[in-house]
């Protein structure tokens, strides 16, 4: 079968999207507690009692694209089913005598399928246990107590500390050490705000021994009044009254979504958070449901710090594959995080040795009516008759926050009558804080690298790039990246008095290189459409990328933090999907190196023009700290939209 038949094949099933009712775990659905198990009496079993593993990754090994489709595609009342569902396995990783183990494992065989020991450059993501092991070996490491006495801090309950992933700075040779550094809390929960600078470790996470220690200069330790965010200890007490109850306008079966006119499946991963799936609009006016995302997630969160003194150089942090955005996701509070009428769902994730965890409450899906207007018209030109039309805007949002340490990222996925896809994101949480014995700017002499937010404190630079992954099949899978270029036009024609205009030029990217994109060098609107479908008018079948916020990177191109995040280079680019490409920093991203980023995929410059594409964007927030964002921050947020463009032969909301 040549490319453009399966194609086409592929085409003519998706258009039959719909979702299978049963509760069994199928298609997307994440790994279950039970599943979880199964995946850890499998693994443990072939390793040595003396050797156990620790499980870095437990997630679904995601089924073929094709075997989702059809499976999707036949219809959910016949019984049996026409085709076979697509099987049900995991991907883990285990570190087991310092090496990363991929093992693939058959849950319904309950067998593995095929195991790798990865040789490339670069560790998986920290667990949590792992984490709690390292952060509690300071408090009985004599130097480090000497370190804290010598500072006058007397008291070790009051010590809680963090591990910071090193980064990579062109060492030939890496072991899978990690920072830590502590605070001192005494008098506040807000232990950010008291780091204790200058003293740091470095523990090796496979002996989980301190193997390194640094005490290179003692600054005053901030004070601790004027840290306190809690309401309950501030007065007067802030507590949101909840709202009235209007119950749910939408229904959720496992994990698939229904409102209005959106069908969509809420998935959940351990590193990418949640994760939403074959999301489709049913046209009433074609009287079937259209595909728009196959898939959408959030590939990496890179916050790179801009202080290059010895203490802070290393603090280029991937959220999601040094630490993982999915299971660093706090349960949310209902009535608060959530309005009264939301509806939730759990997520489970693997501990250290393989023990599922529940995250209760980790996703909240409710109705949002902000007061909006999704369209108006006043028509006041027609003799004795006053029209007004107005229709209020009401969308449906699927909630997570990711809190890693410090900074919460609240990530929403939002879905609109009108066929939009919003993905909104809002940083908040607690800055990043450096103590100094500065309390006055006016004493000030050279960069501090950041905001002198509060007495002893310093907000440090930074700036967040999201890089999303968005697997668009706009009314099918073959789909094309369009660039729209405005160019002025002179008016030629010296009878007509205007001079100029301006108007649009389409180009359709044909490979790799034709789609990496810097936004707002070119007036431009970018699109992907479905060229073998058209509107009854003859425009091509599409989406629109809306930009939000963006943070071009500041670093040079050959300083190690940016060839490692080297997926910020550009804001958009476009690669053919490939199952195996999902992690834009790599797979393994403590210590990487780059050589598996999106930036070395796209080197392929494979052909993209009508084919089964990716699309990648990232939104940028770049971060100078304000003394408003201490001691926690009002929510920074954006947004960016995928819209519907010659998708519908009208408005499809009338
Ligand atoms: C710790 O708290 C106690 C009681 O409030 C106070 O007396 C002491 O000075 C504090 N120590 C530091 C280092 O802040
Ligand atoms: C900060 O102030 C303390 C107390 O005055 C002093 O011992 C220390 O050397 C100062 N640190 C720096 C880096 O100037
Ligand atoms: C953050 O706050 C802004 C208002 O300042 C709001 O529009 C936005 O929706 C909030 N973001 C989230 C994710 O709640
Ligand atoms: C899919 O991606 C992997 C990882 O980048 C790569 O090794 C492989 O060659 C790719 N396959 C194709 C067909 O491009
Ligand atoms: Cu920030």
């Amino acid at each position: 079968m040549d490319a453009t038949m399966k194609v086409t094949l592929l085409s003519i099933v998706v258009l039959f999207w719909s979702f299978a009712e049963c509760s069994d775990p199928l298609g997307f659905d994440p790994l279950t507690p039970s599943e979880i198990s199964r995946v850890q009496t499998i693994v443990q079993k072939e390793y040595p009692t003396n050797h156990k593993p620790t499980f870095n990754y437990v997630g679904l090994e995601e089924p073929d694209k094709v075997k989702i489709l059809s499976w999707q595609s036949s219809n959910p009342k016949a019984k049996p089913k026409p085709s076979s569902p697509p099987p049900r396995r995991a991907f883990v990783i285990v570190r087991s005598q310092k090496q990363s183990h991929e093992i693939i494992v058959d849950l319904s065989k309950r067998s593995i399928v095929s195991t790798k020991v990865y040789q490339g450059n670069g560790y998986p993501t920290l667990t949590l246990g792992e984490i709690e092991e390292a952060t509690q070996l300071p408090l009985s490491y004599e130097p480090f107590k000497k370190s804290l006495r010598k500072r006058g801090l007397h008291d070790l309950s009051q010590v809680q500390c963090i591990a910071f992933t090193l980064g990579w700075f062109g060492e030939a040779k890496t072991s899978r050490i990690v920072k830590i550094k502590c605070h001192y809390r005494n008098g506040t929960v807000n232990f950010h705000a008291r780091p204790v600078e200058g003293v740091e470790m470095f523990v090796d996470f496979d002996d989980m021994k301190i193997v390194g220690y640094n005490d290179r200069y003692v600054v005053a330790l901030p004070k601790a009044e004027g840290t306190e965010y809690r309401a309950s200890k501030l007065k007067p007490p802030s507590a949101p009254k909840p709202k009235q109850d209007h119950g749910p306008g939408f229904t959720i079966d496992g994990h698939s979504v229904s409102w209005g006119r959106w069908n969509f499946h809420v998935g959940y991963d351990s590193r990418a958070g949640p994760i939403i799936s074959l999301a489709s609009y049913y046209d009433v006016q074609k009287q079937k449901h259209r595909p728009v995302l196959y898939k959408g997630f959030v590939s990496e969160l890179f916050v790179p710090y801009q202080d290059p003194t010895e203490e802070w150089y290393y603090k280029t942090f991937f959220d999601s594959g040094e630490y993982g955005l999915g299971q660093f996701m706090s349960s949310l509070q209902p009535f608060i995080d959530c309005p009264s009428d939301a509806s939730f769902i759990d997520a489970y994730y693997a501990s250290s040795d393989g023990t599922p965890v529940e995250i209760p409450n980790a996703f909240c899906i409710f109705e949002k009516d902000a007061g909006d207007i999704m369209w108006r018209h006043t028509e006041a030109a027609i003799p004795n008759e006053l029209i007004t039309e107005t229709r209020s805007d009401k969308t449906l949002v699927v909630r997570t926050v990711s809190t890693l340490a410090n900074y919460d990222y609240i990530t929403d996925w939002e879905f609109t009558p009108s066929g939009s896809i919003k993905a909104v994101v809002g940083l908040t949480g607690i800055l990043a804080l450096k103590a100094t014995n500065y309390t006055d700017t006016e004493e000030i002499k050279k960069d501090i690298y950041g905001t002198l937010v509060a007495d002893n404190t310093i907000g440090v630079n930074h700036d967040h790039f999201l890089t999303y992954s968005l697997d668009m099949d706009v009314d099918g899978v073959a789909n094309s990246f369009v660039k729209s270029n405005f160019e002025t036009v002179r008016v030629k024609d010296r009878n007509i008095p205007r001079k100029s205009y301006w108007t649009v030029v389409s180009e359709t990217a044909k490979t790799e290189a034709d789609a990496r994109i810097k936004l707002g060098l070119k007036p431009s609107e970018l699109l992907v459409v479905n060229p073998n479908k058209k509107t009854k008018q003859g425009n091509k079948i599409g989406y629109r990328l809306l930009p939000g916020p963006m943070a071009q990177p500041l670093l040079v191109g050959d300083d190690f933090p940016q060839i490692r995040g080297a997926f910020t280079n550009y804001d958009v680019w476009v690669t053919p999907y490939n199952k195996s490409e999902k992690w834009v920093a790599g797979l393994y991203v403590d210590r990487s190196r780059g050589d598996d980023t999106l930036a070395v995929w796209s080197q392929r410059n494979r052909n993209i023009e009508n084919r089964d594409i990716v699309l990648w964007y990232t939104m940028g927030f770049r971060h100078v700290p304000r003394q408003e964002d201490f001691p926690v921050m009002p929510n920074l947020s954006g947004y960016f939209e995928m819209r519907p463009t010659n998708f519908f032969e009208s408005n499809p909301v009338l």
